[in-house]
């Protein structure tokens, strides 16, 4: 179902006029309400003034991260926190956490925003949606289960954890949408059949994925193990949490909600434009988002961008996969890999499970890749001659694709930590001052 048709399918050069109105009237409100924008845009010689077409947004200084840190905790508000109606932290791995909020209008925005993904994935208002993202702070859980209020569904706010009391939740309550990263839900359906269940015996029917990074492999792994239609969607809590964008039926790229959010893609380097279909650093503009507006916000995440006819009716711009993060790039012995390339080779192969680690160390100026990896069937594990000949199978398919020898380790199954949210599976342990 398209939640929002008039915006959702609006001609181009329509959606084009809207987005210049709204990046026009965001751009001055910044300027004039939070100094820290007047501040920086006065040193960058930028006046909002200049905003004459759309591509003028290229004169504007980005924001990073670095920006909503330094402004902690209501340094970029427009607004008195007294108009406030909800407050929300992305916790950062060190230091204080990055601050997001929200005025009632704002929270119209987000929760539609949310409706309209979980809308094309297909949840209607008869759907019972078990939420299993960590409700608190972290935007997944309240943002998805208000966009699934909306469209009229019935909420199961069950939290993340506790693996078999979710499971029983969702064959008693008989769950129809079960909301998660997909990397806890491969790991609801892999306890799932340890536990003895049959998923037959289950109504679960879509699974709304996101926060983390997935590869279609991964996706079709949980698929076989839920008997879902699989869908991923993006967003990040300092532009305003899940509802950036997401997958239609079609799954051929997500969704921007580009009324709200005005995308560019830059090549990190050079800071350019890059061409449509090459892979690039996504840089997003809030068009709506009043109490605490982002502007050209550096998401460090890296995709591709597709303004092409979809299947679904949509015309709005639909995002490839994140490849990774300018940030997870891993950088061995010169060559560039991405976490999500070990992935998509591993779960290729039906001889290894879902899970992995991926062990960086240094030795000797040396770099050194380990990718851990469960094999789908313990009996191996006794099998020399088997375990052995895998093993080689998983480093040449490692080999071909990332063009560097890999150290590969077999692990039993379910012997690899398991993640109730975002997944930690990079360790890095090089100290690359040296
Ligand atoms: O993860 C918001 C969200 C919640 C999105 C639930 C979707 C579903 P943060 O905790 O601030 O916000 O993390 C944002 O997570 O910059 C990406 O690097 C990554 N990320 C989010 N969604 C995806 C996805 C939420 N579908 C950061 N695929 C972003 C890959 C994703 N990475």
């Amino acid at each position: 179902m398209i939640y929002d048709k008039r915006i959702e399918t609006m001609p181009r050069e329509e959606l084009r006029e809207l987005q210049l109105i709204r990046l026009k009237k965001i751009v001055t409100f910044a300027y004039e309400k939070i100094p820290f924008y007047k501040q920086k845009y006065a040193k960058a010689r930028f006046h909002p003034t200049h905003i004459r077409r759309l591509d003028d947004i290229k004169r504007i200084p980005f924001t990073e991260k670095s920006d909503l840190r330094d402004n902690y905790p209501y340094g970029l508000l427009s607004v008195p926190t007294t108009q406030l109606s909800r407050i929300h932290a992305s916790s950062g791995t060190s230091g204080k956490p990055t601050v997001v909020c929200y005025t009632k209008d704002d929270m119209r925005v987000w929760t539609n925003c949310c409706a309209r993904l979980a809308a094309s994935a297909g949840v209607h208002s008869s759907d019972i949606v078990q939420v299993s993202f960590g409700y608190g702070l972290f935007t997944g859980a309240l943002g998805m289960h208000q966009g699934c209020e909306k469209l009229g569904a019935a909420i199961i706010p069950a939290s993340s954890g506790n693996t078999e009391r979710q499971i029983m939740l969702m064959k008693d309550l008989q769950t129809t949408v079960l909301v998660s990263t997909p990397s806890y839900a491969l790991h609801i359906g892999e306890m799932l059949e340890k536990l003895g269940y049959d998923i037959r015996d289950f109504k679960l029917r879509i699974g709304l994925f996101g926060s983390e990074a997935s590869t279609e492999a991964m996706h079709a792994e949980i698929k076989r193990k839920l008997n879902i239609f699989t869908n991923d969607n993006y967003g990040l809590s300092e532009l305003i949490g899940p509802g950036v964008s997401g997958e239609c039926l079609a799954k051929c790229g997500m969704h921007i909600n580009e009324d709200h959010f005005y995308p560019e893609l830059l090549n990190s380097d050079t800071l350019q434009d890059a061409a449509e279909g090459e892979y690039g650093e996504l840089v997003l503009t809030t068009l709506t988002k009043f109490g605490m507006p982002v502007i050209r916000y550096r998401t460090k995440d890296i995709t591709s961008l597709d303004y092409g006819r979809c299947a679904c009716g949509r015309t709005t711009v639909r995002m490839s996969k994140l490849r990774g993060r300018v940030d997870d790039m891993l950088i061995i012995r010169g060559v560039n890999v991405f976490p999500s390339q070990i992935e998509g080779v591993l779960l290729n192969m039906p001889e290894v499970g879902g899970q992995y680690e991926i062990i960086v160390t240094r030795d000797n100026y040396m770099d050194r890749l380990e990718v851990v990896v469960e094999v789908a069937d313990g009996s191996l594990l006794t099998d020399f001659e088997k375990l052995n000949k895998l093993r080689d199978k998983i480093k040449h398919n490692l080999k071909t694709i990332l063009q560097i020898d890999v150290v590969v380790k077999l692990a039993e199954p379910l012997s690899l930590k398991r993640y109730e949210g975002k997944s930690q599976r990079v360790h890095d342990n090089r100290d690359l001052s040296k």
